[in-house]
């Protein structure tokens, strides 16, 4: 029997654009126009216009995820639909008043609110005339943004995230050409990732003067992927110790702690692509550390040493450090193409207690996506998605490990409630506790859906 403690929160996570269909909306997002230009970069050409129609359907939607045990919803909102002028932060009325709606109907169904700012959805506009995050003017004018969210909902919610994995949109949208823009530049990566610390910690002085209250928190949501050497050779060890840095301190550093990580800014300043900082800035983010972070957790970074030479990659990339290793044996989920390592949700959790003041965190996402899901429903359309159901035992138990030997978890969030859209994969992985039927629009419970309400009406299960 593995048991949570009693005010463990159970909830799903999900995001406005992957959600929410475009309905109404004033402006596009990077993923809005590179579907509208570029359709074929998407998993069977399908885009983000309907999505799972949650802008129609929440109200429905969200008597469906109480049913399923969920107790709190990790979404996000959208900046394209809020915002009328990004420069001025002028409210689109639309936009005001669906938020409104979403944030008094999940009340009315008795799930909490914890509402994230940014999920990878840069108006293309701010991309266009500053080139994105790039930019220290749209480092102000995210700011400008998030005031409003917090004027306009922080009467009704107490729990916010400035951005969602902010690694993910240095590494997809700048770094190695996942994501429109579709960029490879290192150095222009390095002042992005700057940025975006900068901007989300600007955002949480903010917060604290217009929301204060001990009960009203902010935080931000890290993917943080535990790099393991693939031997103990040193070379191995320092390839894996500077995937470390560079994939998962360099933003929990300055979140938590105030601070960049010395060794990462030195060996930037070596190379000669250190981001441009002020004193003022970097008092700044000392200042205003988070509160609470998020964790999303799907699979560890197993790294060896690059066979590349430093001086052999021009113009830099952090890949001279470091390269990917496909460990012989490992889990995986053919689906998505990850590794399944269960443990690393202790370690994560261990880090977290022993190097950043035990700070309170959340798993804010994990989850399993799978593929063709259709072939393991029965006769009444349920699909009976044991698979989900384990990948969550085996991850909870070894969560519960780590909040045994003392880490300050309060949250477990799944990704997710109802299944989304999903970037370039669009459809293809489904990850829901409900499944969307995308042609009718129609969602019923999967099998997963009454395992997590059991779950998170007794906050144990049996393994
Ligand atoms: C995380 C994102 C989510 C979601 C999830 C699943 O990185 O925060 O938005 O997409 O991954 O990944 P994918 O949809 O790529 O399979």
């Amino acid at each position: 029997m593995v048991t949570f403690p009693k005010d463990f929160v159970w909830g799903a996570a999900t995001s406005g654009p992957q959600t929410e269909g475009n309905f109404h909306k004033q402006h596009q997002n990077v993923f809005d126009y590179w579907f509208a230009t570029e359709p074929e970069a998407f998993d069977a050409g399908v885009g983000p216009d309907t999505a799972s129609n949650f802008y129609n359907d929440y109200d429905a939607d969200l008597a469906k995820m109480a049913q399923a045990g969920i107790k709190g919803l990790r979404t996000s909102i959208q900046w394209t639909r809020l915002i009328d002028d990004f420069e001025t932060a002028s409210l689109n009325p639309d936009g005001v008043a669906f938020y409104n709606h979403v944030i008094d109907s999940m009340l009315a169904h008795h799930i909490k609110p914890y509402l994230n700012l940014h999920h990878f959805d840069l108006p293309v506009e701010l991309y266009d005339k500053y080139g994105g995050w790039e930019s220290k003017h749209v480092v102000d004018l995210f700011v400008k943004f998030a005031e409003q969210c917090f004027k306009l909902f922080g009467d009704r919610v107490d729990d916010w995230f400035t951005f969602n994995e902010p690694k993910v949109v240095v590494d997809g949208q700048y770094l190695y050409g996942w994501h429109y823009p579709c960029l490879k530049d290192g150095p222009k990566a390095v002042q992005v990732a700057y940025n975006m610390n900068l901007a989300s910690a600007k955002a949480i002085a903010s917060f604290h003067k217009i929301c204060p209250g001990s009960t009203k928190k902010i935080g931000i949501i890290l993917n943080l992927t535990p790099a393991y050497a693939a031997t103990d050779d040193p070379a191995d060890v320092a390839a894996a110790e500077f995937a470390e840095l560079w994939s998962n301190n360099l933003f929990l550093d300055p979140a938590v702690l105030g601070h960049f990580p010395a060794k990462l800014v030195k060996t930037l300043d070596q190379d000669g692509v250190l981001w441009d900082a002020t004193d003022e800035e970097l008092a700044i983010i000392a200042a205003n550390p988070v509160d609470y972070l998020g964790v999303n957790y799907y699979h560890p970074f197993r790294v060896e040493r690059p066979d590349i030479s430093p001086k052999s990659l021009q113009p830099w990339l952090p890949d001279i450090y470091f390269k990917e290793y496909a460990m012989p044996g490992r889990v995986m989920n053919v689906d998505r193409g990850w590794e399944i390592y269960p443990q690393a949700m202790a370690d994560i959790a261990d880090n977290i207690r022993e190097n950043y003041h035990n700070i309170p965190w959340f798993i804010s996402e994990n989850g399993m996506g799978v593929a063709g899901e259709e072939r393991f429903m029965d006769a009444d359309g349920v699909v009976q998605d044991d698979y989900r159901i384990d990948f969550m035992k085996e991850h909870l138990t070894a969560l519960a490990k780590g909040i045994d030997a003392g880490s300050n978890c309060k949250g477990y969030f799944v990704w997710t409630a109802i299944d989304c859209w999903s970037w370039n994969h669009a459809y293809h992985n489904r990850y829901g506790l409900i499944r969307d039927d995308i042609h009718t629009q129609e969602k019923t419970l999967k099998k997963s859906a009454g395992w997590f309400k059991a779950l998170s009406e007794t906050g144990t299960f049996e393994n």
